[in-house]
């Protein structure tokens, strides 16, 4: 069978249900597809976390119903040894993923996007140096299916399955090195009790439990839970069940594993986003662009923005009538600007965090070498004042010992440096190759003045 749609979308969960709910009722005619059946997308490993100000900034409504387990009011962060709570505020949804990515994509829908659930894209057609379309295989039908789009969507997650079976070498073919991810894993139960402040997400900052990650409690109504951790990728750390088993105590102590309703572990890449999101007739959204948070790995939020960025540059690429990486291009300005500067400064930030002792944790969070405020202005902004930095240097000179946090001024000047790289972030296709080498040059002084 063969087909011709103006957009094909490949992925259904965050950023490709988005995309395609910004795409609908706009003239075009699109398709998006997903391997999993229709009850079952939007159903990946998670923690469910997402601040509210995502869907207020991109016109996106609430979840509700059964869309929403629970409301949050803030984050409780506690330190390695369980002495100091940092309570940092903010609204946000406990959600249920698959009901409301269902709901996103039933909307898409009604409003004209055709949906194929069970089908696989599992080959790319690329012709005169433009994605031409994907030869998919529908399991529904046992069919094949040659489809045809101008632009083709790659919304994959942190599989990347559509681009890493384009031809090596195009920017949009950028891998995930290990050690820019976590390797997470979840459980969702029942509590033996009801949960004291159900309202409040709890993260466990502790590098002995989940070295390089931590660990998280978020309830979903009074009396049921996702539990689960996360641990840097690449180092050779024992399994990541192993660290469950070992600590689900310490953390999870109310949870009724005899009524489980569902596990399962994934990667979340803890980088700055792909060089480009556009090349000639693609698009990469969401986890495959690596647009998660590189400091709480929350990835749902910033999967909407790119899902929303890659719309708009969509519409604009039909009004023009050209489908180059030229024309597509403002999706990387609309998303470098929305989150994408910000996740390059919270790379470093990141790459600080994971050196950091739980004696350094410990002391720095008890001491307030950083406040809440500050951390969550350098972890929702990507900035790290100077200021916060200098005050953070004489605090910290009365340790007595030699300690990373001493180096929290020069972290805090490359994550300026970073944003401001991407600031000038190339407006040309052509000036794209000249701007990665200034990053990669910035990442390794970084690397350097760490070691
Ligand atoms: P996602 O993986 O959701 O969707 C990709 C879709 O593409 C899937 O439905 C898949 O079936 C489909 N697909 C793949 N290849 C295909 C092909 N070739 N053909 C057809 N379909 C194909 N984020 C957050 O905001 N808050 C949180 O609390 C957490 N917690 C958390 C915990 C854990 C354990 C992990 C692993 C991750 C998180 N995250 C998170 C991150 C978050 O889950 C993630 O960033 C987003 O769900 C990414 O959404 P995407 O749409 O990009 O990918
Ligand atoms: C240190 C490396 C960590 C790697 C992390 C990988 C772990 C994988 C697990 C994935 C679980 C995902 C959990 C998602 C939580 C969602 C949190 C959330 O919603 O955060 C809000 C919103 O942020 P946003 O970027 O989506 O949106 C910004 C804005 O609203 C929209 O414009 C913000 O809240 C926070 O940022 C709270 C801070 C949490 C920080 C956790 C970091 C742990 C390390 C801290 C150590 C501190 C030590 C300091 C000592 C000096």
């Amino acid at each position: 069978m063969k087909n011709n749609y103006d957009v094909l979308i490949i992925g259904g969960g965050f950023a490709g249900a988005t995309t395609a709910w910004h795409l609908a009722n706009q003239g075009l005619k699109v398709l998006l597809i997903d391997s999993k059946p229709w009850n079952r997308i939007g159903d990946k490993p998670c923690g469910d976390a997402v601040s509210k100000e995502h869907f207020d900034n991109l016109g996106m409504p609430y979840p509700e119903g059964e869309q929403l387990e629970q409301k949050i009011e803030g984050i409780k962060l506690y330190s390695p040894d369980m002495k100091t709570e940092w309570t940092v505020k903010g609204e946000g949804f406990e959600i249920n993923a698959p009901a409301y990515t269902q709901r996103l994509l039933k909307e898409a829908s009604n409003r004209g996007v055709e949906v194929l659930d069970m089908t696989t894209a599992m080959k790319p057609i690329f012709e005169d140096g433009f994605v031409k379309g994907a030869i998919l295989f529908d399991r529904r039908h046992n069919q094949q299916i040659e489809v045809r789009a101008k632009v083709v969507v790659e919304a994959t997650g942190y599989s990347m399955s559509f681009r890493s079976k384009l031809p090596q070498g195009l920017p949009v073919t950028e891998s995930l090195d290990d050690k820019d991810a976590d390797i997470a894993y979840r459980e969702v139960a029942y509590t033996k009790d009801d949960i004291d402040e159900p309202q409040y997400l709890k993260i466990f900052v502790n590098q002995k439990a989940s070295p390089g990650g931590y660990w998280w409690y978020f309830p979903k109504g009074k009396n049921k839970v996702n539990i689960g951790l996360g641990i840097q990728g690449g180092m050779g750390y024992p399994s990541i069940y192993t660290f469950y088993d070992k600590y689900l105590n310490e953390f999870g102590s109310d949870v009724d594993r005899n009524r489980l309703i569902v596990k399962g572990g994934a990667l979340v890449p803890t980088r700055r986003p792909i060089s480009t999101l556009a090349w000639n007739g693609i698009l990469v959204v969401g986890d495959s662009a690596f647009t998660a948070n590189p400091v709480h790995g929350g990835g749902k939020g910033s999967a909407m923005i790119s899902g929303y960025c890659a719309a708009k540059a969509i519409l604009n690429a039909f009004e023009v009538g050209d489908f180059s990486a030229k024309t597509l291009w403002s999706a990387n300005l609309c998303y470098i600007e929305r989150y994408g500067a910000k996740q390059a400064s919270l790379e470093l930030f990141r790459r600080f965090l994971q050196k950091l002792s739980d004696d350094d944790i410990n002391y720095g969070m008890r001491k307030k070498v950083i406040k809440e405020e500050d951390l969550l202005e350098a972890s929702a902004k990507g900035d790290l004042q100077l200021s916060v930095a200098e005050k953070a240097m004489r605090i910290i000179a009365g340790l007595g010992r030699p300690s990373l946090l001493m180096k929290l001024k020069v972290v805090a000047e490359y994550m300026q440096k970073a944003k401001d790289l991407y600031r000038e972030y190339p407006s040309d296709p052509n000036n794209l190759e000249h701007w990665k080498s200034e990053v990669n040059k910035l990442l390794l002084d970084f690397e350097n003045l760490m070691n």
